[in-house]
């Protein structure tokens, strides 16, 4: 591929496919015609990986998720098929920054944290490794919602990534299925038969993924709602137009938006809807594509592993038996027990108000035919396990719980990090991994160091390119061989001069977006994720606030400057998370306006936290915030992000942290808080916060400061019900972990005043963080858990 050939494709497809003439197009005209062109180039392996597929008869995975996080496609694409720096050229020779283009592409945002993007990750892997592959997931029309600050509030607004034609996607009406809801259960011939009341269309959508290297594509294919009752041409002769719409509209609204809240299960019937809609579509399209080549239903477990993205995709349990046994005539035990060889179920997290409950009468209604099914499931389990507790049980106090669902019908279940497996084995499942032993098994989650170290650090990708020669991108231990260049001043100075760059181009992004001015030569120090209560945003801001305190009180005392960098979005109903944001953004209003110290920290909170945003922040960060409550956070996949690109972690031992601690070593990790095991015993003092917090001067003067209103003078009362609650109700231990913390980050201050030390340390994490890449996790997923084998 040379410039001039990528060239005569932009313009065939700006002018056949946008049907523009080059002088009147628009920046995303030519965008539009970038993409397609590099879409074709998709096209090609993907053709080659789905014949291959076929003609080997090979085992496919079917990943089934309510989220992918995808972020931008175009830039990922040209830098997977290697045709970035041809790019460059191309548009530079049309009169183009391809920069420009890039940022013009808007975040395909269908997830709302670490679970979508672990999902966006794996796709890219399995196309990387070869491993034939389907993602089925749900076109939201709005994906997450837009944020945006009003006096330092969060103010949500739709977002509408598809208001623009996505240029990635294969529509594919000839693909589709029809998915049902209500109605009744009768018998036919001896059999269960369902009808439905209400029955919406699904149609495909399908995006090619490729892989590093353009050797493999796989397929992301979502589904887009419509109505399947023709449009009702008696009520519009009558006049009656908006009615005769109505169920068109009433079956679109089963894409329209992601559901915003990640950790609290309302039980809503709608989501229900969206939940069932995505799985059956799937494993309809599953047992099409099988059946088009193989006669024998009960040789499924061979040919296709079907994963379950958390509980989310579990209705898919009861559907794969009502399509084997109601459609397809198997007996039921049978059609069970091809199922469970079939089915795997990933869990994400530990808190219980996300767990997923029906109650039967919502489930009954919506899914009638699957109600009996799964008390037809749960008494086969207790059949089978007649020693099962009776306070166990898929069915229990009018409700059906979806984990025990997911578990009883898997042949595999895992969490996402050592500690969490672990922890799903005693605390969340310990009767049903009593009974099944080994079921439980642990696959360390990773990310794609194609997208989180090649794209989005250049700087520092191009020095391991120097120093390790091509291809460590996909063989991440390679890293290793930075090891011994640590000891080497001169390779430390490269590393840190990589990061400097990643930090002055951060701080003219930050210049550009919010006219503060950074001190690139701050310890950037950042903490990006959901906002939630156990990630413990809020102790890293009150911690803030003691070190303002304490530059205050002494201000020649030699300081280290700090920058605060903080990214994230609280669920619209998440009262007490919205109550952090803002006070977050009221202490940076005083801080940042304080002459004293602002030159020695600053804090930062650019609005509206995606993919994207990530991108820019997490290259040029020095520090990693990593301060869960422990045993809260499953694994965290920032993290690893973090440690690739160099930065040193400041952590409790949560999740993969552990992991993390545990490649990189000791002295290169800033550790301090309670373990998991400390954590529930210290609960069981109800005073544990008021003792810690008397026992702490600086914290009880930043809570002291915060109730007198230092940072709301115009309303001093604003945070009495926070500090009220550190001081009384604080389940995350805030105010127990506060003065190791604090502890803990002067160390760091330490640590970054010897440049020796500190670029040993973060050439070190990035060096040590092979592991972290989400290939290793797949090769995991396909020995352990789909028993598949690389096509490449
Ligand atoms: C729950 C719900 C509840 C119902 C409404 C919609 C909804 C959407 C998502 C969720 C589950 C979120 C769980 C989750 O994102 N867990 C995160 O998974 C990451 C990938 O394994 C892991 O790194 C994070 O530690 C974990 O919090």
């Amino acid at each position: 591929m040379t410039p001039n050939l990528l060239q005569a494709d932009v313009l065939r497809h700006l002018t056949f496919t946008q049907g523009k003439d080059a002088p009147h197009a628009s920046l995303q005209d030519w965008r539009l015609a970038l993409s397609h062109a590099i879409r074709d180039r998709i096209v090609v392996p993907w053709f080659a990986a789905t014949r291959r597929t076929w003609a080997d008869d090979r085992k496919r995975v079917c990943y089934l998720s309510m989220e992918y996080l995808i972020g931008r496609v175009l830039e990922d694409a040209m830098i997977n098929l290697g045709l970035y720096d041809v790019a460059v050229e191309a548009m530079a020779g049309l009169g183009l920054d391809l920069r420009a283009l890039i940022d013009d592409e808007p975040d395909a945002a269908l997830g709302n944290g670490g679970l979508g993007r672990l999902a966006a990750c794996f796709m890219e892997s399995m196309a990387t490794l070869g491993c034939p592959a389907y993602g089925y997931g749900i076109r939201y029309e709005n994906g997450l919602f837009r944020q945006h600050f009003e006096h330092g509030r969060q103010v949500e607004t739709a977002e509408d990534w598809l208001a623009h034609v996505d240029p990635w996607e294969f529509t594919r009406p000839e693909s589709a299925y029809t998915v049902g809801f209500k109605g009744q259960v009768e018998i036919r011939d001896g059999r269960e038969v369902w009808f439905p009341e209400e029955t919406v269309t699904a149609e495909a959508h399908d995006t090619p993924v490729v892989g590093w290297q353009g050797k493999w594509a796989n397929t992301l294919r979502l589904w887009a709602a419509k109505g399947t009752a023709d449009f009702d041409l008696a009520r519009f002769n009558r006049g009656d137009y908006a009615a005769a719409a109505e169920p068109e509209t009433l079956a679109r609204t089963l894409s329209r938006v992601l559901y915003p809240d990640d950790t609290t299960h309302q039980g809503k019937e709608l989501r229900l809807k969206q939940e069932f809609f995505l799985t059956s579509a799937a494993l309809q399209d599953i047992l099409r594509r099988y059946l088009a080549n193989h006669g024998d239903l009960g040789a499924l477990p061979a040919h296709v592993a079907i994963q379950m993205n958390d509980t989310h995709p579990a209705i898919a349990g009861p559907e794969l038996i009502r399509l084997l046994s109601d459609v397809h005539g198997l007996p039921f035990d049978r059609a069970l027990e091809i199922a469970r060889g079939c089915l795997g179920f990933t869990n994400h997290t530990l808190l219980p108000e996300a767990l997923e409950k029906w109650t039967m009468s919502t489930f009954g209604t919506i899914l009638p035919r699957h109600l009996q099914i799964v008390e037809r499931i749960d008494s086969w389990h207790r059949r089978n396990w007649p020693g099962r507790p009776h306070y166990l049980g898929i069915l229990k106090h009018g409700e059906v719980r979806m984990g025990e669902l997911a578990f009883i019908m898997s042949h595999k279940v895992n969490g996402v990090s050592a500690l969490h497996s672990q922890l799903v084995k005693t605390t969340l499942f310990p009767e049903l991994d009593a009974m099944h032993p080994g079921r439980i098994v642990n696959q360390t989650n990773g990310v794609t160091p194609r997208r989180w170290l090649r794209m989005a650090n250049r700087p520092l990708a191009g020095l391991i390119t120097r120093t390790l020669g091509e291809g460590w991108e996909a063989d991440l231990d390679r890293l290793r061989g930075l090891e011994p260049h640590v000891e080497d001043a001169g390779f430390r100075a490269d590393f840190a001069a990589a990061k400097h760059e990643n930090k002055v181009a951060l701080a003219n992004w930050i210049g550009r977006e919010t006219g503060l001015a950074l001190d690139p030569h701050a310890i950037f120090d950042v903490q990006i994720k959901r906002i939630h209560e156990y990630k413990r945003q809020l102790l890293n801001i009150l911690q803030t606030v003691a070190h303002w305190h304490a530059i205050r009180a002494n201000p020649e005392a030699g300081w280290v400057p700090r920058v605060k960098i903080f990214g994230g979005k609280a669920a619209p109903g998440y009262a007490v998370a919205k109550e952090i944001i803002r006070l977050i953004n009221d202490v940076a209003e005083v801080l940042n306006a304080d002459p004293v110290t602002n030159g020695l920290l600053r804090v930062i909170y650019p609005p509206n936290y995606n993919v994207t945003m990530a991108e820019r922040l997490i290259p040029a960060a020095d520090l990693s915030e990593q301060i869960s409550t422990a045993g809260k956070e499953a694994s965290g996949t920032g993290n690893m992000k973090f440690m690739m690109n160099g930065a040193v972690t400041i952590g409790t031992l949560d999740g993969a942290n552990v992991e993390i601690l545990h490649e990189v070593g000791a002295g290169n990790f800033f550790l301090f808080g309670l373990t998991a095991d400390e954590v529930a015993r210290r609960r069981e003092d109800p005073e544990h916060a008021r003792k810690a917090i008397q026992a702490s001067q600086p914290l009880l003067d930043v809570l002291q400061m915060i109730a007198e209103g230092r940072f709301s003078p115009a309303e001093p009362e604003r945070y009495h019900g926070l500090v009220h609650r550190v001081w009384h109700h604080d389940y995350f231990l805030v105010a127990s972990d506060f003065a190791a913390y604090h502890a803990m980050q002067a160390e760091v201050d330490r640590a970054y005043a010897d440049p020796a030390r500190w670029w040993k340390m973060a050439a070190l994490n990035t060096a040590r963080s092979g592991f972290f890449s989400s290939d290793r996790t797949i090769r995991g997923y396909m020995d352990e858990i789909w028993q598949t084998t690389s096509a490449l």
